[in-house]
């Protein structure tokens, strides 16, 4: 068969990802499927189930994450594999991993049913807990499996409820008996939305990242003095809130002071007592900064952090400042790059180079694999929101370059 004019099934993809939606469904369209929550058990179920149906040979390995594959005619050569990610956020998307994962499992049901000959075994992958809103910090267990990260670092991580990852990896059954531990790869690709307003503004279909920016997370903690609200005059409040207020407005007015692609978050803040008529005293806020150019991150940082100091002196207070987790900016391989560029044009796409902003599990794969990834719109350029959409004919669109560059290069001597 002339694998290129092989398709994908459109309407199947969209059935799983439709069945995929439930898992969680929120009132509003979203998902709530949290990592090593019962939800994501549940999704992780469904994938196996899938995956036994077209008699994948399943691993799972001891961070959880779930590989589904098919032999080659050569099965001793290193894989071609495809994947992303099962959980989402709080009030998130139907589209954010998934996507990747149903797109991967699409290929290898199309590969199956045509019966395709492939010289290299093929893989779908789901790796856990790349959100990192649970646990953080975020694409965790591909970091593990690419030996950027420690597995006891891993276990020991903690949701905000206590709960230690490896006690709710075991909970959900999903602490495998193999190793996570990378092994030889061929080819990596990551499908999955853009999660930004780039590609439907300059109505393309396909995006080629060229890359994902840096990732750097820091968890900030002040500690003050509470206080009564009434009688405690304010010369002699120690204001643990007020001090985090203003440490989060100048970290909010960086990327005007340092300009290029810089973009700084602060998405998360617990203050105690929190209560309305106690002066806080205690305030943790976490701040996520990324950019392409690993330089202008550090100097940004090494303005930002010293000023956090300075604010917290000037308030009475002391700030405890913890570097979560940092990941350089990730240039993807410029073969695999031109791979998904051509496919998409050869299946009548007009592709477009872009950055990733988003992190992707691709990242830590980057490090240890060629990879590449492929983009499909987010309508509205929205994304870990509920409204998070994308057409399914984007959907179909992007799988079928997916299936392409998976060929390409599950068939490469
Ligand atoms: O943080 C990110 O960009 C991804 O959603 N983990
Ligand atoms: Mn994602
Ligand atoms: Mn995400």
């Amino acid at each position: 068969m002339d694998v290129a004019n092989l398709r994908i099934n459109g309407n199947r993809l969209q059935q799983s990802l439709e069945e995929m939606a439930k898992i969680g469904a929120t009132s509003r369209g979203g998902v709530t499927r949290l990592a090593l929550s019962d939800e994501d058990k549940q999704a992780r179920d469904l994938f196996v189930k899938w995956l036994k149906e077209i008699d994948c040979e399943i691993t799972i390995d001891d961070m959880g994450s779930i590989f589904g594959t098919l032999p080659g005619s050569e099965n001793n050569l290193p894989s071609v594999m495809s994947g992303s990610h099962i959980d989402s956020q709080p009030r998130g998307g139907r589209f954010d991993g998934i996507l990747g994962v149903m797109g991967a499992l699409e290929i290898l049901r199309t590969i199956r049913e045509n019966n395709i000959q492939i010289n290299r075994p093929v893989t779908a992958v789901a790796w856990t807990n790349e959100e990192g809103t649970r646990f953080s910090p975020a694409m965790i267990a591909s970091g593990v499996w690419a030996g950027s990260l420690k597995k006891d670092y891993a276990y020991n991580r903690t949701d905000p409820d206590g709960k230690r990852f490896e006690g709710e990896l075991i909970r959900i059954g999903y602490k495998g008996p193999s190793p996570a531990k990378r092994w030889p790869v061929h080819a990596y690709y990551e499908y999955h939305i853009e999660q930004g307003p780039v590609l439907e503004s300059k109505n393309r279909i396909i995006g080629v990242p060229k890359g994902i920016v840096n990732l750097n997370w820091y968890d900030i903690y002040i500690e003050g003095e509470s206080n009564q609200a009434g009688p405690t005059p304010m010369v002699n409040r120690h204001d643990s809130l007020v001090a985090a207020s203003e440490m989060i407005i100048a970290a909010n007015e960086i990327p005007n002071k340092f300009g290029g692609d810089l973009v700084t978050t602060v998405g998360r803040i617990d203050n105690e007592p929190n209560s309305v008529n106690i002066i806080p005293g205690q305030t943790h806020f976490t701040f996520d900064i990324r950019s392409w150019n690993d330089g202008l991150t550090q100097r940004a940082l090494d303005n930002l952090l010293p000023l956090f100091k300075d604010i917290a002196d000037k308030r009475g207070c002391i700030v405890r400042i913890e570097e979560t987790w940092r990941v350089k900016h990730s240039p993807f391989d410029p073969k695999l790059v031109r791979i998904v560029n051509d496919s998409a044009i050869k299946l009548g796409f007009d592709p477009l180079e872009m950055t990733s902003g988003a992190g992707h599990d691709a990242a830590y794969i980057n490090q240890v694999a060629p990879t590449a990834m492929i983009f499909v719109p987010s309508i509205g350029g929205r994304s870990h929101v509920e409204i998070e959409n994308t057409t399914w004919e984007d959907c179909k669109a992007g799988a079928d370059v997916l299936l392409q560059c998976m060929l390409q290069s599950a068939n490469e001597a």
